[in-house]
């Protein structure tokens, strides 16, 4: 069925119509509500608001990955999206009576949330931090606004939805007299650029596809140590602090006294080697093999009971300056305080002279350059 778009524009492409609409729409929708759900897990993770497991230790990266994949998905069907219904936009009489004036008004935080989770998701990723805003609250606060505008979208659409795409589909004939595409070729069409656009950049987390991955903005084999770096300890402004030889980690909070370890101390110590992932919010990930000592040996050896601890980097002044691990995570012997990456002592910007790594967590909360474990 051709939209009735009517006096000064007429659209004469089937390509506008509402199967097409519908389809796209159906799409969408399962491709923004993994998007949602898995970012609204790496949020609640990042503050803290549910326990989450230590294994499988791979399950972040997983989680995040889709994260990312799925947004970047999503952008060659919304842009389908809108041109198929943008006749729409132009319909006149523009309101026809108070449930059409309210759905139209619900267009705005659609189509208007729509597009800035994507473009800031994208401009996060590609690392252009473009905004006088901050992204992490922003980009969340927005999502809310976004789902809460395509629940009410479905819920006044989803018998356009049923009736469309209950009848027999339609022959696959040429759009218009102007143009040899078909519905058929119209959707081929995006799914192939939703495709191409996903495996243009999932390699920056998918290994295998690193050499197809033209567009991702990272490669997780380049970096020092054959890991890539997000920040730099030129950068990070640690690199006096970290060389001095009176750096000492310290173990303070809930102990009878505070006790400090020079590098020395610790490399003295029982170490453990694991393989684990780095997996950067922005989607990015990549597996080193770590060995340090377990933050749960360091306790014992300090006369502290398993517990609970927050580690801080020596590096004054950054949001990531320190990270909490539950009493869980501290349990699980592999979050570690890595001395080595890669068979060799960390390079500075992996986090020299000691960072944390542990399992199953977001790398923003994989502290580097540490100068003190809190036990809480
Ligand atoms: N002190 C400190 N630790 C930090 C960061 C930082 O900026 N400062 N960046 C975090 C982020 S965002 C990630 S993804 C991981 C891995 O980053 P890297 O590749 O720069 O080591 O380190 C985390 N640890
Ligand atoms: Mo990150």
């Amino acid at each position: 069925m051709v939209l009735r778009a009517r006096p000064r524009l007429t659209f004469t492409s089937s390509l506008h119509d509402e199967r097409i609409a519908s389809i796209l729409g159906l799409a969408l929708g399962v491709s923004f509500s993994v998007c949602f759900l898995t970012g609204l897990t790496s949020h609640g993770i990042q503050h803290g608001w549910w326990l989450w497991p230590t294994r499988p230790v791979q399950l972040y990266r997983v989680t995040q990955g889709v994260h990312v994949a799925t947004g970047i998905a999503s952008i060659p069907l919304l842009l389908a999206k809108l041109w198929t219904v943008y006749p729409h936009f132009w319909a006149t009489p523009p309101v026809r009576n108070v449930a059409h004036a309210i759905e139209r008004a619900s267009l705005l935080p659609l189509v208007g949330g729509s597009l800035f989770m994507l473009v800031t998701g994208v401009q996060n990723i590609a690392r252009w931090y473009a905004w006088g805003f901050d992204f992490t609250s922003a980009h969340y606060a927005v999502a809310w606004i976004t789902m809460g505008a395509l629940v009410a979208h479905v819920g006044a659409k989803v018998h356009i939805v049923r009736r469309s795409l209950a009848r027999p589909s339609p022959a696959d004939e040429p759009s218009s007299p102007t143009s040899s595409l078909s519905r058929r070729g119209f959707l081929s069409t995006v799914a192939a650029g939703s495709a191409a656009l996903t495996i243009a950049t999932v390699g920056q987390t998918l290994r295998p596809l690193r050499a197809v991955s033209v567009l991702a903005p990272r490669d997780p084999e380049v970096g020092p140590q054959g890991l890539p770096v997000n920040k730099s300890a030129v950068s990070a402004d640690v690199i006096t602090a970290i060389h001095d030889p009176s750096w000492r980690l310290v173990v303070d909070g809930s102990v009878e006294h505070p006790l400090s370890f020079s590098l020395a101390d610790l490399r003295a110590m029982p170490m453990r080697e694991l393989e684990l992932p780095i997996a950067c919010v922005e989607g990015w990930s990549s597996t080193g093999r770590w060995r340090g000592v377990s933050v749960v040996d360091l306790l014992h050896h300090a006369g502290v009971p398993t517990s609970a601890v927050t580690v801080t980097s020596l590096q004054a002044h950054s949001r990531y300056r320190s990270s909490k691990l539950t009493r869980a995570e501290v349990a699980d012997r592999s979050a570690l305080l890595a001395l080595e990456l890669n068979g060799e002592p960390l390079a500075p910007d992996h986090g020299y002279p000691v960072r944390l790594i542990a399992p199953n967590r977001p790398g923003v909360l994989q502290t580097k350059w540490l100068e003190r474990v809190t036990v809480r």
